[in-house]
């Protein structure tokens, strides 16, 4: 014991000397439970001497192992399991477990909700974490945790806590061969070829990150799927993972491949109103739940991007959506129909004008025609998870359907691995947006506005084998803001990003305060040097990786970036008004009113909704094109501003993160340059405008950009 204390205080000792010392490659994420020093290890440790559990259920147990876990590591000393009240005792109860009524109205806690009081009974002060339902113990346990890592008070704590959205899950696009689709962090997590007998102790690691972020659903494989996911030996893989991940809280669900009764089950069509595909999807259903009884439903990806769907039998969605619902439902599963929908062939569509309209032109007339246990995901944006893209035009148009929000967290166009973009404000800034029908975005996908109860909320997943997990140290905070804003939408990025830092790297203000003003402006920063004012989709082919505004030549118009920008002798932008495609005819009429005259529309948004001037003035006084290249400039400063105060940091964060990120910033500088010089190159050639003065001239000729080529960027699917 006494060998114990003095290597403790040893430890400690090294640590106040030279935080930076300890080796640290991420994996932990912000779970590191570091151990805490003085007045707060002082008072962690007076309050977590003893857990008291009186509830047995498998998330209980997991509950009171993660306190175990975490106080030890935090305070040196592992709280002891007790079955009387002392003080200092952490006591997990919910109704069912507690001998007498809890000083907590259960009614306040719904489902999966918590209560943290601290409390005195029996003469004796505790911690009490109170739940309806055992899960419900473990997110409570994860708050305390969280709040002590952060080293704030614990001696007077009054946490009601629910979550305002029901379905809060990832949706991996990882593929059965192992690679991910926009993945940036290494290989797929999910080692089907090993699976079901192996179950890598990755995967409970996996379910508790997710879990201490509130995050209650996985969607396994890619939503361009393949149909041998729904083959038996995929089902008990699956079913394999939901074994794990149920005491977490964690269902798992599938993306279902619409053409999969033809391709496994030899039926020679997938007609949505064929009764003999209905009866193979029932069948399929009811073998799915054989194996995972708690299976969270399909989710699915039709007639998008080449993939099969019902409207090739000239039926709807709604018709595809019920058609797959109807077989989920005895079993309490549901239907996640995706919005992300832009046909084949639509070249020759004559809504072709603008595929930024399409989806709402699909949906909005199927509002009221999907069956009660069917979702819609809509995507943030309307063309596909720029670094900024207004809120998408379905938000508020489809008041009978529960819209289920669909975040990219993978950066497949902001950065991919390496560059640090905190995501925070721009899931912030979609969810807070003005809808024009009476809420915000966050209050339709809550379900507050159109008073759904069936509510979700998704983010394309940045997790692969890498050992930090998301392919950077920062990109982590991603993963965690996106999970805690599904808990709680109305709460800030700052906030996040503060709550993250503390436990990721240190509560010491001297680290918090810095790191989080990073964080602020990153995402802004992004925005800047690759597609400032409203300007989108200007990514190299395919892989999205820099900058190529000029790409011209691909076989469907909506694939260029000639498309998006539209950029001429005159100005630049896509006009969306009346007198161009009039998809801001597609909001409701307060947002559309402001958003079809220039002086209304924000600057940020002016070229997604308007074709400019290159010589229009902006609020600043200056030029449309000097404003362009002054953002480019800011973004590129930005990332150098960065840099230094990472520097200023090294002597606090450990040698391998510290490392790490100080390259990814260096890569991050050089292409944020590479994106600035590339795309004033570009876009001088054809406003044939000089630089505003103090401006530098782009490093290289223009056809020295348009030559680079990336054959093996990552993410991209070949
Ligand atoms: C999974 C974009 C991506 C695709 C992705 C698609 C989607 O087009 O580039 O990789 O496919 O969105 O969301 O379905």
């Amino acid at each position: 014991m006494w060998s114990r204390l003095c290597c403790w205080l040893l430890a400690c000792a090294i640590l106040t000397v030279a935080p930076a010392a300890s080796a640290e490659d991420g994996y932990q994420l912000w779970l590191r439970y570091a151990p805490l020093q003085g007045a707060a290890l002082q008072s962690a440790a007076a309050h977590a001497k003893a857990i008291m559990v009186p509830a047995q259920g498998p998330s209980a147990q997991t509950a009171q192992a993660e306190l175990q876990r975490g106080f030890a590591s935090l305070t040196g000393k592992t709280p002891q399991s007790t079955q009387s009240l002392t003080d200092g005792t952490i006591w997990l109860a919910t109704p069912a477990s507690s001998p007498t009524p809890l000083p907590v109205s259960p009614s306040t806690l719904g489902e999966e909700g918590y209560a943290i009081r601290t409390i005195r009974m029996q003469g004796k002060t505790v911690t009490l974490i109170a739940a309806n339902h055992d899960i419900g113990l473990l997110y409570g346990a994860f708050h305390l945790l969280r709040l002590a890592s952060s080293e704030a008070d614990l001696d007077h704590l009054d946490i009601t806590s629910t979550p305002r959205i029901k379905l809060r899950m990832l949706n991996h696009w990882d593929n059965l061969d192992g690679t991910v689709e926009r993945g940036y962090a290494g290989a797929s997590i999910w080692d089907w070829w090993h699976l079901p007998d192996f179950k890598d102790p990755r995967y409970t690691e996996y379910a508790r990150a997710n879990a201490s972020i509130g995050i209650n659903g996985t969607v396994l494989n890619n939503v361009n799927a393949k149909a041998d996911s729904l083959t038996a030996p995929y089902i008990a893989k699956a079913a394999a993972l939901a074994d794990v991940f149920r005491p977490y809280g964690i269902k798992v669900y599938l993306s279902a491949k619409w053409s999969a009764p033809i391709e496994i089950g030899s039926l020679k069509t997938a007609d949505p109103l064929d009764p003999q595909v209905a009866k193979w999807w029932a069948a399929k259903a009811d073998e799915i739940y054989a194996a995972i009884p708690d299976f969270g439903g399909f989710l699915v990806k039709a007639n998008s991007e080449g993939q099969p769907g019902p409207q090739d039998y000239h039926r709807t969605h709604a018709d595809g959506a019920n058609m797959l619902a109807a077989a989920l439902k005895p079993h309490g599963g549901v239907v996640i129909w995706r919005a992300f929908v832009y046909a084949a062939g639509a070249q020759k569509d004559p809504r072709l004008d603008d595929r930024a309209k399409q989806a709402y032109d699909d949906f909005k007339p199927l509002d009221g025609k999907f069956a009660d246990n069917v979702l819609v995901q809509v995507k943030n944006g309307a063309i596909d998870f720029q670094p900024r893209e207004p809120f998408h035009p379905l938000f508020g148009a489809m008041p009978k359907t529960p819209l289920m929000m669909e975040f990219q967290i993978t950066k497949e166009y902001i950065g991919q691995s390496t560059h640090l973009t905190y995501l925070g404000p721009l899931f912030e800034e979609t969810l807070r947006a003005d809808t024009g029908t009476g809420g915000t975005v966050a209050d339709v996908v809550d379900g507050k506005l159109d008073h759904h109860r069936l509510t979700g909320i998704a983010g394309i997943a940045n997790i692969g084998t890498d050992r930090n997990w998301s392919g950077s140290i920062f990109n982590q905070a991603d993963w965690y803001a996106f999970g805690r804003l599904a808990w709680d939408p109305q709460l800030s990025a700052q906030q996040i990003a503060q709550e993250w830092a503390a436990q990721t790297f240190s509560p010491d203000p001297r680290v918090v305060t810095p790191v989080v003003a990073m964080m602020e402006g990153s995402r802004e920063a992004a925005v800047d040097y690759m597609t400032p004012l409203g300007l989108a989709h200007v990514m190299g082919t395919g892989h999205h990786y820099g900058p190529a505004p000029w790409i011209a030549n691909l076989e469907r118009p909506e694939w260029n970036p000639v498309y998006y920008h539209r950029a001429d002798a005159e100005g630049i932008g896509f006009d969306r008004t009346a007198k161009g495609s009039n998809a801001i005819a597609q909001y409701a009429p307060p947002v559309a009113a402001r958003l079809s005259k220039l002086e209304t529309t924000p600057e940020k948004e002016w070229l997604w909704f308007h074709h400019v001037g290159w010589d229009q003035k902006l609020a600043s006084g200056e030029t449309l094109w000097d404003g362009l290249v002054h953002h480019y400039d800011h973004g590129v400063a930005y990332v150098a501003g960065m840099q230094q105060t990472w520097e200023t940091l090294r002597p606090l964060i450990d040698a391998e993160r510290f490392t790490q990120t100080q390259t990814y910033l260096a890569i991050q500088h050089r292409e944020a340059q590479w994106w600035r010089d590339a795309s004033i190159a570009y876009f001088q050639s054809i406003s044939h405008r000089p630089l505003p003065a103090g401006a530098a001239a782009p490093a290289h000729g223009l056809d020295w950009y348009k030559a680079l080529r990336f054959p093996y960027a990552p993410g991209n699917p070949k």
